[in-house]
């Protein structure tokens, strides 16, 4: 049989699951995640190959209905072009109820006229699993361009093989485009950068990880380990100590658990030192966006 292979992205609001979903397809964590919304900010892919068919799933930035800033504007951005380039739409909902921006993603999906499937995800916190029925039936008459309605969980995996099998059907005939051991488009120093961001959504308040940014400034790869030197951008000088926290408590913890994970990801002992410097007003210049790499 020839392989197959295609392009799926993953779209919905804020928060619904997206990154977490694709860390269940691939049974490993690439996207970051976070109760917070806005956790991801770059587009990023993670291929996933199953016997003939290469699955190159696109992990978008949650849709923004109104973006504040550059930043926000630019991450939209993505998510258009991701449901251009793709041959085939996820889309994510919250099993528990539909909600206007889920109404404006579905309209930018419908638009594109590619075939989309839609998912039911966080079945689990339903009260009543009774309630996902009548869900699917309300939205299967209203919202008729979706070929399939599928619940899930992505905490747990849960859907995730019956998912795999309906897009499976919907790849095209196409020579594989990644190496069926490759589970990423992205670098480990890109990657490295995301670890450290993640950390700090975790341990800051509500707003400051909006306000913040991580830069690698240098990952060396040594005999025994690798060498990796970080740094947050916070946009003015009195956000500096929040980070760091009482005597450096908060950076130490946010530095450990990233070194953590870095381990893991990389299969190597990690040296991770990570500094916190000002920039101001980055999440609205063009420059420090670009040097982020948002923006072209
Ligand atoms: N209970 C439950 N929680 C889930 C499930 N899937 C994701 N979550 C949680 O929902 C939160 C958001 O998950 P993410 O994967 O970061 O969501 P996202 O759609 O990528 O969010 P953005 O990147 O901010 O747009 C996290 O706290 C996840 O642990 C699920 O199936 N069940
Ligand atoms: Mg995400």
């Amino acid at each position: 049989m020839s392989e197959r292979c295609g392009l799926v992205a993953i779209v919905g609001r804020a928060n619904v699951g997206k990154s977490t979903l694709l860390n269940a397809i691939l049974g490993q964590k690439l996207s970051i995640t976070s109760r917070k919304p806005q956790t991801t900010r770059y587009q990023i892919l993670g291929v996933h190959t199953a016997a003939d068919t290469q699955f190159v799933f696109v992990d978008t930035p949650g849709w923004q209905r109104s973006p504040r800033n550059q930043l926000n504007r630019l991450m939209n951005r993505q998510v258009n072009q991701a449901l251009r380039d793709v041959d085939c739409i996820v889309m994510l909902c919250d099993a528990r109820g539909w909600t206007a921006d889920d109404e404006l993603v579905s309209r930018m999906v419908a638009q594109t006229g590619l075939p989309a499937l839609l998912v039911l995800n966080k079945h689990d916190m339903l009260k009543r699993k009774a309630q996902l029925l009548p869900e699917i039936e309300r939205l299967a008459a209203s919202e008729t361009h979706f070929a399939e309605f599928l619940p899930l969980c992505a905490r747990t995996g849960n859907g995730v093989e019956r998912l795999l099998e309906a897009l499976g059907a919907r790849m095209p005939e196409r020579p594989h485009m990644f190496p069926s051991d490759q589970i990423t488009d992205r670098s480990e120093r890109f990657l490295a950068g995301e670890i450290v961001r993640e950390k700090t959504m975790r341990y800051l308040g509500d707003e400051l990880p909006y306000r913040t940014s991580v830069v690698i400034d240098d990952f060396t790869d040594e005999e025994r380990l690798t060498r990796i030197i970080a740094t947050v951008w916070v946009e003015r000088d009195s956000q500096k100590p929040i980070v760091i926290g009482k005597s450096g408590e908060l950076m130490k913890k946010i530095a450990s658990d990233a070194r953590r994970d870095l381990e893991q990801l990389l299969g190597r002992k990690v040296f991770l030192t990570v500094w916190v410097k000002t920039k101001r007003g980055w999440t609205d210049s063009t420059e420090a966006l670009q040097a982020i790499g948002l923006g072209d």
